[in-house]
C-alpha cells in the first residue's frame, strides 16, 4: 500500500473525492455523490468509468463551503488497470451532457443517466456508457504521435459492436445549404467519419440512408424538420444533433441557426464518436453560456512569446500577408472543436506597429483563414500608437486629435477586417502607458477606445491587472480600488478582464473580489492556460480543477448562489456583453503546447469557456479519449493522474496558501529567500512574511491589511477569520504562528511539512500512474510524458527542500519524524542558478537521488 492509498484509506467515497476536488464547490460534489444526477444522457447507461484508487493528501479542508481535512480517493464503476471489459463512455458523457451537475458525473457513477437537456450552456453530448461491454484489444503496434493531432485524432474504432454500429449509420455527408463554415463541417465530418469506421466517408448530394445532413435551420431538407422550436432556443451558435427521417430514410441531422453553429454540432457529434459512445437516442444539444471565448495570446511581432513554453508565436509575420503556414487551418480547427470564437493574436504588452497598415493586411490574411471556423480576431492597442505611429504628441483620450486617430484607424482596419473584435488593452501597469499619465482614468481610455470601435459593432477589452509604484500596503487590492469606483462609468461595449485572482495567476488564489463588485459593468475573466507560475512547460499540472474552483466560487453579490460563472456569463446583473480570455499556451513546437499534457489545458479551457458548468474531471475524461484512447486501462489512471495533478503541484510548490516564491523573473523553481528586488511587491519576502513568530500575509482587518473588505459579507468574514479561512487560502489571509494547530491537528510548522511531502510522493504515484499505460499510448508520447514526470519529480523534491530548508530558518524547527530531511542545505539552494534557459527549464544539479518517499511512514 502507498503512501497515498493509506492516506486515503478509510474515509467514505463522496466525502473523499470531494476533497481531492477541494474548494468552494464541494457542497455541490457533497450532493452529488448523495442524490441522482441532473446531468444527460442519451441512453443511460452506467456513467462513471474513472476509478480512482488510491488518491493524494490534498490542501483540503480547503472549502469555503464547509473547511475539514480529509483526503481523496474518489470511485467509479471501473478498477483501474486491469480488466477491460466495461462499459464505455463513462463518466464524462453523463457530465459533458449537462448543464449542470456535471461535476459530480464521474462521482456519481451509475446514478448519471436519464434525458438530455437542452438549453444555454448545456452541452447534451449524453449518450454515454451504456451497453457497450466490448473488451479493448491490447494494440498490436501504435505508430509514434508528435501530438501536432491534438485531441482531433479519429483512430479506427477497435471494439467490433461500436464499429459496426458507425459504420451503418455513416455513409456519406450532405450539406444543407452553401456557406463556407458548413464546407468546413463537411470536411471535418467525411476525414473524421472515415477514419473512425476506416471506410470512404464522403460527401454526397443524396439524402440516402446512413447521411450526415449537415447545416443551417433555414436549408432544405433540415428547414422541413420539426426542429424549428428547439432551434430557436439555442441561438447563433446553438447546435442540435439527432436522427432524423428524412423522406422515409434515417439520417443524423447536424443542425444549426447559423452555419458556425451547424460547425459545433459536428464536432460535437465527432467527440461522441471519438469517444466511442453509443448511437441509441442520440441527442446532442447546447448553446454557448458565454458570448465572447477568446485566447489572448501574448506573442510578440519578433516571434518570442512572453511567459510561452512552446517555442517560438505560430504568426509569422514576416511571411504574411503572402505566405499562409497550413498551422493557421489546423489552429482555427482546433479552436472551432472546443467553441472558442475569437483570438487576440499580440501581447498585451503592445507593439504600435501591428497597427500599422502592412501589418493589417496580414492580420487581414490570419482573419481570412479563421472566419469559416467561426473565430475573429482582435489586436491589443498600445495607449501610446497616437504618438508611436501616428505623429501625435499626446495620446490624451480627450484630446480631439487622438480621438480621431483611433477614429480612423477602426475604420482602416473594419475596412479590411469587417468581423474584427476590437481591442484589448493593458494600461498603466508593468510599464505600459495609459490615461493616468494624462491624469484621465481607465475609463476615459477605454470609452475612447470603445467610441471608436462601436460603429463597427467592435468591443474593448480593459485589463483591470494593475498594481502601481511604490511600496503599497498590499499590491493585491490594487485593482479593486482602482476599478470599482468606475463601476457604470464604461460604455455599453467594454469589458473589464480581470484575473481570477487578485495577484496574477498563481498556482492557486482565491477569486478576484472585481468579480460581482461591478454590477454596472460586464466582467471578463481572464485565466492563464500557459502555466507561468505552475512548472512552464514540464510540469504536469491539469488546471481544470483551478478553472473550476473558481468559476463555482461565490461572491454572494446577489445573495448565495452569485457565482463567477455568474458574473462573466453576464446572467446576475443582466448584461448583453459576455466574456471569457484565456493565455495561450501555444507556440511552434511540434505538440503545441510545449507537452503533450499540457494540451489538456487548451481544450479543459475551451471547453469550460463553453459551459461553465461543466465539470473538470468530465473534460478530463473526454480529453483523454480523444488525445489518448479509449481504454479503460488507459483512461482511469490517465484522468486520475490529471485529476489529482494541480493539488500536486500547489502542495509542493505553494502549499496552505503560500503565493509568489519563485523565481526572478522565470518563475519556475523556489526562492522564497528573495529580498532584494528594487520593488517590495516583487520580492518573495513581501508575499509570505516569514518571521521567528509564524508565517503568511495578514489580510485580516486592522492590523492587517484588511484586504478581505473588498469581498462581500459571507466571504469577507469568512476570510477574515483564522478559524473558517480555508486550509488552502490559510497563509494568504492570515500570518499564523509556527506552534499554531490546524484543522489536521498538526502545528502550521508541521503541517507545512507534511504538504510539501505530500506533494512531491504525489507525482511519484503520477509517474508510476502513467508507467502502467506503456503499450497502450503510442511509444513517442509515453516516453515523453514519462521523461517530464520523471523531471517533475525531482524538481518536486527540489521545490519541498529548498522551501523547508527557508522556511526552518524561520521556524527554528526540525523536520518532524517521519518525514524524508532535505536533500541539501539551505545555502545549497540559494547558490543554484538554475534555469539557465528560461524557455526550456531545467535544473540538472538537483536531478539526482531518490525525490520519494518524502513521507516515511
Ligand atoms: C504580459 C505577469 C507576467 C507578465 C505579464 C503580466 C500581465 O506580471 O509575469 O509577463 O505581462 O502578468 O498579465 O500583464
Amino acid at each position: 500500500m502507498n503512501t497515498l492509498t493509506r492516506l486515503t484509506e478509510g474515509l467514505p467515497r463522496c466525502l473523499t473525492r470531494l476533497t481531492l476536488l477541494s474548494g468552494v464547490w464541494a457542497t455541490a460534489l457533497t450532493l452529488a455523490c448523495s442524490s441522482p444526477s441532473e446531468s444527460g444522457t442519451t441512453q443511460g447507461g452506467a456513467g462513471g468509468s474513472v476509478a480512482t484508487t488510491g488518491g493524494s493528501s490534498t490542501q483540503s479542508g480547503g472549502t469555503m463551503a464547509q473547511g475539514g481535512n480529509s483526503t481523496p480517493q474518489g470511485g467509479a464503476n471501473v478498477a483501474q488497470g486491469g480488466a477491460t471489459n466495461v462499459s464505455t463512455g463513462g463518466s464524462s458523457a453523463g457530465a459533458s451532457g449537462s448543464a449542470s451537475g456535471g461535476s459530480s458525473a464521474g462521482a456519481a457513477g451509475a446514478q448519471a443517466q436519464g434525458g438530455a437537456t437542452i438549453g444555454a450552456g448545456g452541452s447534451t453530448s449524453g449518450g454515454a456508457g451504456g451497453g457497450n461491454t466490448e473488451q479493448y484489444p491490447k494494440p498490436a503496434s501504435l505508430p509514434a504521435e508528435t501530438g501536432a493531432s491534438l485531441w482531433l485524432r479519429y483512430p479506427l474504432v477497435p471494439i467490433q459492436g461500436r464499429l459496426t454500429e458507425y459504420k451503418a449509420a455513416f455513409k456519406q455527408v450532405v450539406k444543407a445549404g452553401t456557406n463556407a463554415s458548413v464546407d468546413v463541417a463537411v470536411t471535418e465530418l467525411t476525414t473524421g467519419l472515415s477514419g473512425l469506421t476506416g471506410a470512404t466517408v464522403a460527401a454526397g448530394t443524396a439524402t440516402d440512408a446512413g447521411s450526415v445532413l449537415v447545416g443551417t435551420a433555414q436549408a432544405e431538407p433540415i428547414k422541413s424538420l420539426p426542429l424549428a422550436t428547439r432551434l430557436a432556443a439555442l441561438g447563433p451558435e446553438g447546435y442540435l444533433v439527432e436522427t432524423a427521417d428524412v423522406g422515409g430514410k434515417s439520417v443524423t441531422v447536424v443542425a444549426g441557426n447559423t452555419a458556425v453553429g451547424a460547425l459545433y454540432g459536428s464536432f460535437a457529434l465527432l467527440r461522441h464518436l471519438q469517444t466511442h459512445r453509443p448511437l441509441a437516442g442520440l441527442s446532442l444539444s447546447a448553446a454557448p453560456r458565454i458570448k465572447t471565448r477568446v485566447l489572448n495570446h501574448w506573442d510578440n511581432l519578433d516571434r518570442s512569446v512572453e511567459r510561452g513554453y512552446a517555442g517560438r508565436s505560430i504568426w509569422d509575420w514576416s511571411a504574411l500577408p503572402g505566405t499562409l503556414s497550413p498551422r493557421y487551418k489546423e489552429y482555427a480547427r482546433a479552436n472551432a472543436s472546443l467553441g472558442i470564437n475569437g483570438t487576440v493574436l499580440t501581447n498585451v504588452n503592445a507593439n504600435a506597429q501591428v497597427l500599422t497598415a502592412s501589418y493589417i493586411s496580414k492580420v487581414k490574411a490570419l482573419a481570412d483563414v479563421f472566419r469559416p471556423y467561426g473565430i475573429k480576431v482582435y489586436l491589443t492597442a498600445r495607449f501610446s500608437a497616437p504618438i508611436e505611429i501616428g505623429n501625435l504628441t499626446t495620446a490624451d483620450p480627450n484630446d480631439a486629435g487622438v480621438k480621431k486617430w483611433w477614429t480612423d484607424k477602426a475604420t482602416e482596419i473594419y475596412g479590411q477586417i469587417p468581423d474584427f473584435g476590437g481591442f484589448l488593452v493593458k494600461a498603466n501597469s508593468e510599464g505600459q502607458p495609459g490615461p493616468q499619465q494624462y491624469m484621465r482614468t481607465h475609463a476615459d481610455g477605454a470609452n475612447m477606445l470603445a467610441d471608436a470601435v462601436a460603429p463597427h459593432g467592435g468591443v474593448v477589452m480593459w485589463r483591470a491587472f494593475v498594481y502601481s509604484e511604490g511600496s503599497p500596503v498590499d499590491r493585491i487590492k490594487q485593482a479593486y480600488d482602482e476599478f470599482k469606483p468606475l463601476d457604470g462609468k464604461f460604455k455599453d461595449n467594454v469589458l473589464v478582464q480581470a484575473k481570477n485572482g487578485p495577484l496574477d495567476f498563481q498556482p492557486r488564489e482565491p477569486f478576484h473580489p472585481l468579480f460581482g463588485a461591478m454590477p454596472g459593468t460586464p466582467l471578463t475573466l481572464e485565466l492563464q492556460i500557459t502555466k507561468e507560475y505552475l512548472g512552464e512547460d514540464t510540469h504536469l499540472a491539469y488546471l481544470g480543477p483551478m478553472f473550476e474552483e473558481v468559476l463555482k466560487s461565490d461572491t454572494y453579490a446577489k445573495g448565495a448562489g452569485s457565482t463567477v460563472a455568474k458574473v462573466i456569463d453576464g446572467s446576475l446583473h443582466s448584461h448583453t456583453l459576455s466574456a471569457i480570455a484565456g493565455v495561450s499556451n501555444i507556440g511552434d513546437d511540434a505538440n503545441w503546447t510545449g507537452s503533450h499534457m499540457n494540451q489538456a489545458n487548451w481544450y479543459a479551457y475551451g471547453r469550460m469557456a463553453w459551459n461553465p458548468d461543466l465539470s473538470a474531471e468530465a473534460v478530463a475524461e473526454d480529453w483523454v479519449r480523444q488525445t489518448f484512447s479509449n481504454d479503460p486501462i488507459v483512461v482511469a489512471p490517465v484522468v486520475q493522474t490529471l485529476m489529482r495533478s494541480h493539488q500536486a503541484l500547489v502542495d509542493y510548490m505553494t502549499p496552505l496558501g503560500l503565493v509568489h516564491i519563485m523565481g526572478t523573473d522565470h518563475h519556475y523553481g523556489p526562492a522564497p529567500w528573495v529580498s532584494n528586488l528594487s520593488r517590495a511587491e516583487w520580492n518573495p519576502v513581501y508575499y509570505h512574511k516569514a518571521d521567528s513568530q509564524g508565517l503568511g500575509f495578514n489580510r485580516a482587518p486592522s492590523p492587517g491589511s484588511d484586504a478581505v473588505a473588498q469581498y462581500f459579507q459571507q466571504v469577507r468574514e469568512r476570510f477574515a477569520s483564522r478559524a473558517t479561512t480555508p486550509d488552502a487560502f490559510l497563509l494568504f489571509f492570515h500570518h499564523v504562528g509556527w506552534a499554531d494547530k490546524l484543522a489536521s491537528g498538526r502545528t502550521l510548522w508541521e503541517e507545512l511539512v507534511h504538504r510539501y511531502s505530500v506533494g512531491v510522493d504525489e507525482v511519484g504515484v503520477m509517474r508510476d500512474s502513467w508507467a502502467k499505460v506503456k503499450g497502450y499510448v503510442d511509444d513517442k508520447r509515453f516516453t515523453d510524458v514519462a521523461d517530464f514526470l520523471q523531471i517533475q519529480h525531482y524538481e518536486a523534491r527540489w521545490w519541498r527542500d529548498a522551501c523547508l530548508t527557508y522556511f526552518a530558518s524561520h521556524s527554528k524547527q526540525a523536520i518532524p519524524a517521519g518525514y524524508a530531511m532535505p536533500a541539501q542545505t539551505l545555502s545549497y539552494y540559494q547558490g543554484l542558478t538554475c534555469p539557465s534557459d528560461a524557455k526550456k527549464p531545467r535544473c540538472m544539479p538537483i536531478y539526482s537521488g531518490q525525490p520519494s518517499p518524502a513521507v516515511l511512514k
